[in-house]
């Protein structure tokens, strides 16, 4: 049997980092972790090929190569998940679908021959039984979330690592946290599963055999979802198998309450972590309360994200607008408190409800929904009708982008940033790319950028305040013309 994985094309969005990979001479973020596991899990004697549209491009004969396509996409690849299955239909190549976009939502692919829903750990295996038999069904489902104590590790061999930024790993799945617009719970469930140390550590010396030194990126819904075995049995490992490596900085995704626990930002710092993202979502108390995000309530939010800065951990935010109990100043009080915390990353969106979500449910009831969930939650769009209308949302939300990437703003909170955070202690392996980057920088945004007062500001500002920051200095100011870009290009 030869089966072609193919990860349809990202749009150019915030997440895509299309305008910054350019800077390092990279194709994509990160290789599809979903289809590589799913790869893992198939016969050890079917012939395997990533085709990832983001690095590549689907060739006609990698179909006539093909028995079988296997696809996997989110919501945000959509578009390029339709053509492709019909470009296997007309190649007469069958299609067998899995991943979040099909599990939410496959009855909008007729063209697929089988859908593999939910997560493959329970789904896969009678799928394939079925086929060896000849009597595959159309859909394979499952109410249940798997142990994935045997989750296989990924098949990295299959990408060609040479085109990627980051490299993703998942230690676990699901969040105890019950955010109303979150539809992770829904997906994965609110109990955090999880691998063990061995597990996570023969993934890690895989990927260091293989060569990587670049950044790792724990998937997890939330890192800290079960404290006790982080700190018992996973950041332990993790410290232990850093000694005498070089490189491969980790960054996660994490609740806020992380900055309550100065034990484990320690450790997670000692292991290696130097970003987390956070769901901050707003700085009003009321809109908090009404999408359950309590563990954000009765905190100085400033304070909890300065926490995790000083102790070395780059904090990434998430922003929602649209809340019902959000008041007409919630803008200004979103660009006051992004200006304020130095969060330099901030994914501001419409608040927007995903099928599955007690959001949702709820918008329905109120008949508020409209549109289809674009899954891309900084393009301005969202599905409901929100309480404070459509229009002055809208304008509000331009402005904070308008406001929070333009370059003074942009630059001055790289600068807070850079006077909190404590550098990382891993040592990085020095690449030739990062060089050219610099170079890049200096060309694009030094000379030919808007920007080149700010940049130069802070190339000199970092060089003899923070001269340990000058790399991650480079690095946001990149960042921030990928933002300014897609801004431009979606909502502006
Ligand atoms: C990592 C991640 C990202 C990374 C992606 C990096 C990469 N290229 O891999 C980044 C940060 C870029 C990202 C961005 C976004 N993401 Co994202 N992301 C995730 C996250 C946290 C983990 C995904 C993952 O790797 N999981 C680990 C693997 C092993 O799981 P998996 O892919 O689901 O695969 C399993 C099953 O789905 C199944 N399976 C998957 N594929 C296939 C294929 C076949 C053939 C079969 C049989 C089975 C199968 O088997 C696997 C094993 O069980 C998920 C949340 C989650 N926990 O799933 C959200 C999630 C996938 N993201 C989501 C969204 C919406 C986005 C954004 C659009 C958000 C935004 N702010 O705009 C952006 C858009 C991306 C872009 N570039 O434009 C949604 C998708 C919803 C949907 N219905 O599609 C999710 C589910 C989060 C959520 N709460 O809703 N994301």
């Amino acid at each position: 049997m030869k089966v072609l994985l193919v990860y349809p094309e990202f749009p150019d969005t915030f997440w895509s980092f299309k305008h910054a990979l350019k800077f390092v001479h990279k194709k994509a973020g990160a290789p599809p972790l979903g289809l590589l596991t799913v790869a893992a899990m198939l016969p050890t004697s079917w012939e395997k090929r990533l085709s990832d549209l983001n690095v590549t491009d689907l060739k006609e004969s990698d179909l006539a190569w093909a028995d079988y396509v296997f696809i996997s996409a989110m919501v945000v690849q959509r578009d390029s998940a339709q053509a492709v299955i019909h470009r296997c239909k007309l190649a007469n190549v069958k299609v067998v679908a899995g991943g979040p976009v099909f599990t939410m939502e496959y009855e909008k692919f007729p063209e697929v021959d089988h859908f593999v829903l939910n997560e493959a750990e329970e789904t896969l295996e009678p799928f394939l039984k079925d086929l060896e038999l000849g009597q595959a069904k159309r859909i394979y489902t499952s109410p249940q979330y798997p142990d994935i104590h045997l989750t296989p590790a990924p098949l990295w061999g299959l990408a060609n690592l040479k085109h990627y930024d980051t490299i993703s790993i998942q230690f676990s799945r699901g969040c105890p946290f019950n955010c109303d617009f979150c539809n992770v719970t829904s997906l994965l469930g609110h109990r955090p599963r999880t691998k063990t140390a061995a597990q996570i550590i023969a993934e890690l010396d895989g990927l260091y055999a293989l060569g990587w030194r670049k950044s790792i990126f724990f998937v997890d819904d939330n890192f800290i979802g079960n404290k006790k075995h982080i700190k018992s049995e996973v950041l332990p490992a993790l410290i232990e198998w850093r000694k005498g490596k070089t490189g491969m900085p980790l960054s996660t995704e994490a609740s806020i309450n992380l900055a309550d626990d100065p034990e484990l930002m320690r450790l997670m710092v000692d292991a290696g972590f130097d970003t987390v993202f956070v769901g901050i979502e707003t700085p009003n108390e009321d809109s908090l309360t009404e999408c359950s995000k309590t563990q954000n309530k009765g905190r100085d939010l400033v304070e909890s994200v300065k926490r995790l800065q000083r102790v070395g951990l780059q904090v990434q935010g998430g922003f929602i607008v649209g809340f019902d109990n959000d008041p007409s100043s919630i803008f200004q009080q979103q660009i006051d408190f992004i200006q304020k915390s130095g969060i330099v990353t901030a994914m501001v969106g419409l608040l927007q409800a995903p099928l599955g979500t007690r959001l949702y449910d709820r918008m329905k009831k109120e008949g508020r929904l409209v549109n289809e969930f674009s899954g891309d939650n900084v393009d301005g769009s969202t599905n409901i009708i929100p309480s404070m209308g459509l229009e002055p949302l809208r304008e509000g939300y331009r402005n904070i982008l308008r406001q929070i990437y333009a370059p003074k703003f942009f630059y001055a909170r790289v600068v807070t940033f850079l006077r909190e955070y404590q550098p990382p202690k891993i040592r990085i392996q020095f690449e030739s790319q990062y060089a050219l980057a610099l170079w890049r920088s200096i060309y694009q945004l030094g000379i030919r950028g808007s920007e080149r007062i700010q940049y130069w500001r802070l190339f000199f500002w970092t060089l003899f305040r923070r001269p340990r920051l000058f790399p991650l200095a480079i690095t946001l100011a990149i960042y921030g013309f990928h933002f300014r870009q897609v801004v431009d290009l979606h909502v502006l």
